[in-house]
C-alpha cells in the first residue's frame, strides 16, 4: 500500500452528543468521490449507524466543495465491464440502508455524484455559497446514482431537465425555493446548524425517528394508497414500544419524556 492508498478519504468526529459527523477529506480534488472514498464513507456511516450512542449523522465537505462528483480520472478509461464490476449499485444501496437520519451539510460545489450523495441524505442544509448541479452532460454522460430520479421528485420535471440536459446550476436560494434543501445558512454557520439539527433529532424517541424516516422515504417508492397503508402499519407498531407509553404519559404528567429506544 503506498501513501496515496493509505490516505484517509473521510474523517469521523462526534461534534455533539448523539451526533456522528463524517467529513469528506479530499480537498485537493474538491472531494471527488473515488472508490476508496465511497468505501470509507460507507464503512464510517455503517459503524455510526450501529452505535447506540449515536442518533443522527451529518455528512459534510468543506466550504469550497461538498463534492464535485465522481472522480473523473478514475472513470475516464472505464469500460462497461469495469463499471458493472465496480459495484456502484451496491454502494448506493448500502447508503440507502442506513437507518438513522442523514443530514448533508453542503457548501460550495455540490455536483454530479456529489449532488446525488446529498440527495441520498434525508435532509440537506446548505450554506449561502452552495451550488447544486448535474454537469455530467459536459463529459458525455448522464447522472448514474439517482440524479435524474431524485432531482425530478425534488424540484420538478422542467428544472430537472434543464439541470440534466443543460448543466443548469441552482444557487442555495433557488434550491430552497425548489424544495431541494430545507434551510440555508451563512457559510460560517451552516455546519453548526446542521449539527444542531442532528443533535435535536438525536434527542428524540429513537424508534419513532427511525420509522418516521422510513415512512417518508417510502413516499418516493409507493403509490399514495400503499404509502398511507405502510405509514399506518408503522404507526401501529410504535404502540408496542415503551417510548410510546412514556411519551404519552409524560405529556399528561406535564414533564419531559425520558426516551429508552425500546
Ligand atoms: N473528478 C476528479 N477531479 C476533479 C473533479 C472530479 N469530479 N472535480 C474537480 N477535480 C479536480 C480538478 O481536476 C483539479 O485538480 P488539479 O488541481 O490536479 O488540476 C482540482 O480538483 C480543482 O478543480 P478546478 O481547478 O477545476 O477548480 P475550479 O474552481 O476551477 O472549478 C469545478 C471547479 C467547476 C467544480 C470544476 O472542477 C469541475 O467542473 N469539476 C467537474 C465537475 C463534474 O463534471 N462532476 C460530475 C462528475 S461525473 C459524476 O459525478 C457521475 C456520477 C455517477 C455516480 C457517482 C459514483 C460515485
Amino acid at each position: 500500500m503506498d501513501a496515496h492508498d493509505a490516505a484517509q478519504d473521510v474523517l469521523v468526529e462526534t461534534p455533539a452528543p448523539g451526533v456522528g459527523l463524517v467529513r469528506l477529506n479530499r480537498p485537493q480534488v474538491l472531494n471527488a468521490l473515488r472508490g476508496q472514498l465511497m468505501e470509507e464513507l460507507l464503512t464510517a456511516l455503517q459503524r455510526l449507524d450501529a452505535d447506540p450512542a449515536i442518533g443522527a449523522l451529518v455528512i459534510t465537505g468543506n466550504e469550497r466543495a461538498f463534492s464535485a462528483g465522481a472522480d473523473i480520472r478514475e472513470m475516464t478509461e472505464a469500460s462497461v465491464t469495469s463499471m458493472v464490476r465496480r459495484g456502484m449499485t451496491d454502494r448506493w444501496a448500502r447508503l440507502r440502508a442506513i437507518r438513522k437520519p442523514l443530514i448533508a451539510a453542503v457548501s460550495g460545489h455540490c455536483l454530479g455524484g456529489g449532488c446525488e450523495l446529498a440527495m441520498n441524505c434525508d435532509i440537506i442544509v446548505a450554506s449561502e455559497s452552495a451550488r447544486f448541479g448535474q454537469p455530467e452532460i459536459n463529459i458525455g454522460v448522464i447522472p448514474g446514482a439517482g440524479g435524474t430520479q431524485r432531482l425530478t421528485h425534488a424540484v420538478g420535471k422542467s428544472l430537472a431537465m434543464e439541470m440534466v440536459l443543460n448543466d443548469r446550476r441552482l444557487s442555495a436560494d433557488e434550491a430552497l425555493r425548489a424544495g431541494l434543501v430545507s434551510r440555508v445558512a451563512p457559510v460560517e454557520r451552516y455546519l453548526d446548524e446542521a449539527i444542531a439539527l442532528a443533535a435535536q433529532i438525536a434527542a428524540r424517541a429513537p424508534l419513532a425517528v427511525q420509522l418516521g424516516k422510513e415512512a417518508v422515504n417510502k413516499a418516493y417508492e409507493l403509490p399514495l394508497s400503499e404509502g398511507l397503508a405502510y405509514e399506518q402499519k408503522l404507526f401501529y407498531i410504535l404502540f408496542g414500544s415503551e417510548d410510546q407509553k412514556e411519551g404519552m404519559r409524560a405529556f399528561q404528567e406535564k414533564r419531559a419524556p425520558v426516551w429508552r429506544g425500546e
